[in-house]
């Protein structure tokens, strides 16, 4: 990996061709039953993203940056303190790929990810908010605690914000895929848990009646495919018992006038400050999608 990395937030169109354009952007949408079966599972999988030479490029890519986390760390959002501390325990979580790698870049802006996810968040603008890698290598313990990922993002407002999940590798129950609570993003804003903590931390904050709701199904993926969760939805995956690694892309999307609530701090490490109920937008927060009038 290139010693000083790229900041390619500069750039808020893709860099190369590998990814299709939008074109007839209603080539990228999801049916009707699909929307309506979203509205009420919070969930929809599988969608068809990635071709296998686009796969095998990211994880090259990916490879490149998991080698040279050291030095890039600045240049991400986030590495994971728990992953730093613990890493024989602990699944690889890090955020801000898309600064350092072109690939990663250009991946933010893929129809088949930013069509869909506008469509399911009801909007006709939609912007960028921030993308995470988890990497669990063959035979790891780590496992993803349930959450909802708008426990972590209350910092900006309204709650309109979507989440596009990439499988990199063939996804199943044995390499510990992706699981989802079905209706649980009707629950309402359940706190936070930590990272590296008990899969389980979550059930504390249930009612009874969540508790007995609770029945979480997994989500089984191919290489190059993706699934799309909506921003309150339980989710959590456990453990990788194979012998096969599973590494996961995330895309978080959010709608275009989404503000930032506090204006205390920069939202993401590095990113400039916003003030209080400001437009979260600038270069960290491209427009990806536009809905064609
Ligand atoms: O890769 C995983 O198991 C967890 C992914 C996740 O938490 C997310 O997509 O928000």
């Amino acid at each position: 990996m290139d010693p000083s990395p790229p900041h390619l937030e500069s750039h808020q169109e893709p860099l190369t061709d590998v990814f299709p354009r939008l074109g007839e952007s209603s080539k990228w949408e999801v049916t009707h039953a699909e929307s309506e079966s979203f509205a009420t599972a919070g969930h929809l999988a599988p969608l068809e993203l990635l071709s296998e030479a686009q796969v095998d490029g990211l994880r090259q890519r990916l490879s490149a940056i998991g080698d040279s986390l050291g030095e890039l760390g600045a240049s991400l959002y986030e590495i994971e303190a728990a992953w730093r501390e613990r890493p024989d325990e602990t699944v690889l979580h890090f955020l801000g790929a898309w600064r350092v790698d072109e690939l990663f870049h250009d991946l933010i802006f893929h129809p088949g990810a930013t069509v869909p996810a506008a469509q399911l968040l009801g909007v006709e603008r939609l912007r960028f908010w921030h993308d995470q890698v988890f990497w669990k290598p063959a035979h790891h313990p780590g496992v993803v605690p349930w959450h909802q990922d708008w426990s972590y993002w209350s910092r900006t407002t309204p709650q309109r914000h979507i989440t596009v999940y990439i499988a990199l590798d063939d996804m199943d129950e044995e390499n510990g895929c992706l699981q989802v609570v079905p209706g649980s993003h009707l629950w309402g804003p359940l706190p936070a848990v930590e990272f590296g903590g008990a899969m389980e931390q979550l059930h504390a904050h249930l009612s009874e009646a969540q508790r007995e709701a609770f029945a979480p199904v997994t989500v089984p993926l191919r290489a190059g495919q993706a699934s799309v969760h909506h921003s309150g939805m339980i989710h959590g995956s456990l453990a990788n018992r194979s012998g096969r690694p599973r590494r996961g892309i995330v895309l978080n999307y959010m709608c275009a006038q989404t503000k930032c609530a506090d204006g205390e701090s920069p939202l993401l490490a590095g990113s400039q400050p916003i003030e209080a109920g400001g437009l979260v937008e600038g270069p960290f927060f491209p427009l990806v999608y536009e809905r064609p009038r």
